[in-house]
């Protein structure tokens, strides 16, 4: 029987006496578990194929957790997690009460920092290597960054700041030439010119055999190897961005040599500044649907790993999908409309959108400020740009929202993708904040659908308002609803009554049909509410609340979203400015928390958000208890038998 080299790896220690041989053995058994788990759980498999062996590397020439490794975005972390310690757990990859699929402080000390948005690493890095010196510790810090990441801003802030201070820090530049589709952007272009033509190497080896011919001289020379790179970086690229910054610039390095890779780590160890370590890898490396479609192996549900289809199929679309298509029907009646979006060309369903209108779309890489700022600009000479962006990820834009589209009045359209809970993910994905902080934004129309055929009349309404106007919507599919032949705008502040009573269950969005279904389930018990689809939670329908705002009703809102100051907070806030104090309110919604690895399923479970949540939230507040559940007439079940059922 062969044993595996893996079953012996408990920690970075038990690598450290591997031979290279032994080394590349082992990146083999991870990358079938890695492909094992992935394609049960779901996961982010293209780019964790691809550092297989830059983790190993790092982990073999540094010593964590005393040495302290940052992954960018985190989501290529998972040999980093299979040596730390929790390859015995990594069958709970993603899962509830599992191991979170980001590094996370709280599950290992090996995980330094954590990550999920993009282009953190390197501040963070630089944050931990001036703390270290402050404190007289001598451990190194690592950042790991792909060139995606390396289009956000963030990241280049921190260079700046690197290059400055001089602080030691080692940047692995983990170069694929891929963001989650393939990077964009000047950078991103200079980056492949230093690899594609591999003149720094070329010129470098010609440098060495040239010194070496000279009698006596030559060795001394190349001994002193780094003085040979310092004289042809400047010979030959007086220009090298990084080492223009104050970084210096090692490679490219083939990173899947592990030779090479311990090689530069070990130099880069002894260096006494900032070093940029390119080293170039393969997505999906290992694996060929992966290799072959690295964005469609990014972030996967689970999939046969024979074949590399998807399990999941369903008929029914996404609202992504029907994002994508709507952009392309409102594009062809109005040359006005433009989309952009910050790295998820597919994500956000816009492929279909950019194959058509390819002079109309524009990636901007992974920088949402500079999108938001950028849609202002062509706001402000007519034209109509759509924003397609996750939730959680527009918090970056925070203040571009604010100062560059709400102040000025432009009709920039926000379409939010993964709005309201996100399966897997865990807390730095969540689409939970962004009802609360787009409410306080002066000008701002806030909609969300209650399906998607009504989600794309909000899109076209949104681009007919002549404001900023948000849509937000939940990741996944729509509820398979019939789709109107034609689009329509939306009377802008108008809600829509679904279902008559005499309290009210005012739902927002992704939650009016379990709120639907739950009201339903109350009337039986003799509990009567309306249900409201709310459509806007910015500017609200305030007729129609408060014609329900009467003494002694009941007005509960419902919302996929953090309840404080969110669609809750503005009826509040209504029912307060009109003096309607004698009646009883309750916002339903996710409490300020931070949230679990789960299923969004789970997630609006666990906070009383999904149909059965919702009965038992209204109930409670209402002062009712449960219906006693029917006996059976087999005499199992309801109320045990034998216990008081003739009294
Ligand atoms: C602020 C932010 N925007 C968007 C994303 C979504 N996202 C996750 S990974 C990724 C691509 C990262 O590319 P790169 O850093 O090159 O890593 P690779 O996947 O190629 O290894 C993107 C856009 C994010 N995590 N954070």
């Amino acid at each position: 029987m062969t044993t595996k080299i893996i079953d012996r790896v408990r920690s970075p220690q038990d690598i450290k006496g591997l031979t290279t041989k032994e080394l590349a053995q082992l990146a083999r058994e991870i990358r079938v578990l890695i492909l094992e788990t992935v394609s049960k759980t779901g996961g982010h498999l293209a780019a964790n194929l691809g550092v297989v062996e830059l983790t190993l590397a790092l982990h073999y020439v540094f010593d964590a957790p005393k040495d302290k490794i940052i992954w960018d975005v985190g989501h290529q972390c998972y040999t980093h997690k299979i040596l730390t310690g929790r390859k015995d757990r990594f069958q709970g990859l993603r899962q509830f009460q599992g191991i979170s699929g980001f590094p996370c402080i709280e599950e290992s000390e090996y995980d330094a920092y954590n990550t999920g948005h993009a282009s953190t690493a390197l501040s963070a890095a630089l944050g931990l290597a001036v703390a270290r010196d402050k404190n007289n510790q001598d451990h190194h810090v690592i950042a790991v960054v792909g060139d995606g990441s390396l289009t956000g801003g963030v990241a280049w802030e921190a260079l700046n700041q690197i290059g400055h201070l001089r602080e030691r820090i080692v940047v692995v530049l983990n170069f694929n030439e891929m963001s989650i589709s393939p990077s964009v952007g000047a950078m991103s272009k200079y980056l492949t010119y230093l690899v594609s033509g591999q003149h720094y190497l070329r010129i470098k080896d010609q440098a060495k055999s040239i010194l070496k011919s000279i009698p006596g001289v030559g060795w001394t020379l190349i001994k002193a190897g780094r003085a040979l790179e310092d004289l042809i970086k400047k010979a030959f690229f007086p220009g090298l961005v990084f080492e223009e910054l104050g970084i210096r610039y090692i490679g490219p390095v083939q990173g899947h040599s592990l030779g090479s890779l311990v090689e530069v780590f070990r130099e880069a160890k002894t260096y006494d500044g900032p070093v940029l370590i390119h080293c170039v890898t393969h997505k999906g490396r290992g694996y060929s649907p992966a290799q072959e479609n690295p964005e469609k192996f990014h972030g996967t549900g689970p999939f046969d790993l024979h074949t590399g289809e998807l399990r999941e199929k369903s008929r029914i679309p996404t609202f992504s999908r029907v994002f994508g298509e709507t952009m392309v029907r409102l594009a062809e009646e109005d040359p006005r409309v433009l989309a952009i979006t910050a790295a998820m060309p597919d994500g956000t369903g816009l492929t279909p959108y950019a194959e058509r209108f390819p002079d109309r779309f524009y990636d901007v890489g992974i920088a949402e400020q500079h999108a938001v700022n950028f849609a202002a600009g062509l706001a402000l000479c007519r034209f109509k740009p759509v924003v397609a962006v996750y939730s959680t990820f527009l918090q970056r834009a925070y203040d571009q929202i604010y100062h560059d589209v709400s102040l000025m009045d432009l009709p920039v359209v926000f379409a939010l993708d993964r709005s309201g809970a996100v399966d897997d993910e865990g807390p730095t994905h969540q689409g939970v904040n962004d009802i609360v902080y787009l409410r306080s934004m002066p000008n701002m129309i806030l909609m969300a659908p209650k399906d998607e055929n009504e989600f794309r009349h909000m899109i076209k309404s949104a681009l007919n308002y002549g404001h900023p106007a948000a849509v937000r919507y939940p990741k996944g599919r729509g509820l398979g609803v019939r789709l109107d032949r034609n689009l329509r705008v939306l009377p802008l502040g108008k809600a829509e009554v679904l279902k008559d009573g005499r309290d009210l269950l005012l739902a927002y969005g992704s939650l009016v049909a379990p709120a639907l279904a739950a009201a339903r389930r109350l009337e039986r018990e003799g509990l009567s509410f309306a249900v409201v689809n709310a459509r806007f939670a910015k500017p609200l329908d305030e007729d129609l609340i408060l014609r329900w705002a009467k003494p002694g009703r009941a007005v509960i809102t419902v919302e996929e979203g953090i309840a404080a100051g969110g669609f809750g907070g503005e009826v509040r806030e209504l029912l307060d400015r009109e003096r309607r104090f004698d009646l009883k309110f309750k916002s339903l919604g996710f409490p300020i928390a931070i949230f679990p690895v789960a299923k969004a399923a789970e997630i609006r479970k666990l906070y009383g958000l999904d149909e059965d949540g919702l009965v038992n939230q209204v109930r409670e507040f209402c002062g009712r208890k449960p219906p006693r559940p029917a006996a059976r007439k087999d005499g199992k079940g309801g109320r045990r038998s034998g216990q008081g059922q003739g009294r």
